[in-house]
């Protein structure tokens, strides 16, 4: 049967770990779903759940009211929608295109655009889980598009996790997920460094982690002191200043440079605050770091 918006409740396109997990999280949840991926094989555990297989992403895509996309990047999702755009649609049928594709801003913004000349209203979403906990409060995501749309689709979407509307502009999950990730990974990547120089003298991971996770774990609610000077850009309440700063990271680098480690994570930060000192913020509070970031 040509599946038409009446098919299923819901349709997923992508069955990667992620696509699986959110595929199967719907079917728990007791609704109709139609899904589409690119190698068939990975469709045979959902049909075996009952879902129904669309050999196309436009057949998936004409089959229910929202469409999930979750492929591997944004261009993955733009082929799809190039397929679904030749479905034509009955006026009535307005589906909405949820696109849970890691992407960046720009190309959340370009995807609403082409959803839009496809028939379809968007929703970009970012998601801060890992397959295993979706379906689960812990799995949160993040949307951003025409709130309308999103309460349209929010008891759909509340299916697979904790879902949140973080703003009508269609790039702004996207930026949020990924400012977040940028501070996981900078913040881990300073993790490495740690345990490697402490390695220098022969200090085990096992022994030096549980103190480092506590350590750190303990100084990062205190950039909350800073949220005022972030948002005025006004750093002249000074706790340490960027000098104070600069003496102490100067000294860590020289010191595991002594001790045959190379700190390639501080070094970009002592270049961070060595160019502030330069530009004459030296007085300034370590919070005036971020004029770095902004410019
Ligand atoms: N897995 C995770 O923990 C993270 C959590 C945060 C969000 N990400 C994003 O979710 C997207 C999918 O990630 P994934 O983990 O499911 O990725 P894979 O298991 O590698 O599955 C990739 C799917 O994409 C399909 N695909 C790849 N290339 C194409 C293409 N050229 N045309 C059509 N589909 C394509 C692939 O199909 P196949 O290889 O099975 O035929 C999978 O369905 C991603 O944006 C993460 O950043 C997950």
């Amino acid at each position: 049967p040509v599946p038409d918006s009446t098919t299923s409740d819901v349709a997923v396109l992508g069955l990667g770990a992620m696509g699986t997990a959110l595929a199967d999280a719907l079917l728990d949840a007791g609704r109709s779903v139609t899904v589409w991926n690119r190698t068939p094989t990975k469709t045979q555990p959902l049909a075996a759940r009952g879902a129904t297989v669309a050999p196309t992403p436009a057949d998936a895509a004409a089959s229910a009211p929202v469409v999930i996309a979750c492929l591997l990047n944004h261009q993955n999702v733009m082929d799809a929608l190039v397929d679904v755009s030749q479905t034509d649609l009955s006026p009535a049928a307005q589906p909405i295109l949820v696109d849970l594709t890691t992407t960046t801003p720009a190309e959340a913004r370009r995807t609403a655009t082409a959803a839009a000349e496809a028939g379809r209203r968007h929703l970009d979403g970012a998601i801060m889980a890992i397959p295993s906990m979706i379906g689960r409060p812990e799995a949160a995501i993040l949307y951003s598009g025409d709130p309308e749309v999103y309460t349209e689709a929010e008891p759909t979407l509340q299916i697979l996790g904790t879902s949140r509307h973080v703003g009508g502009e269609p790039g702004l999950a996207s930026i949020r997920d990924l400012a977040l990730l940028s501070a996981m990974y900078t913040t881990f990547a300073g993790l490495h460094q740690a345990v490697a120089l402490a390695g220098s003298a022969g200090i085990t991971a096992a022994d030096l982690v549980p103190e480092l996770a506590a350590f750190v774990g303990a100084m990062v609610p205190s950039i909350q002191k800073d949220v005022p000077a972030f948002d005025s850009g006004d750093h002249t309440t000074v706790g340490q200043d960027l000098v104070f700063t600069r003496n102490a990271v100067d000294l860590i680098v020289r010191a595991a440079r002594e001790e045959g480690r190379e700190p390639s994570v501080l070094t970009a930060v002592q270049n961070v605050v060595a160019g502030e000192v330069e530009r004459g913020h030296g007085h300034l509070d370590t919070s005036a770091m971020i004029e770095a970031f902004r410019r």
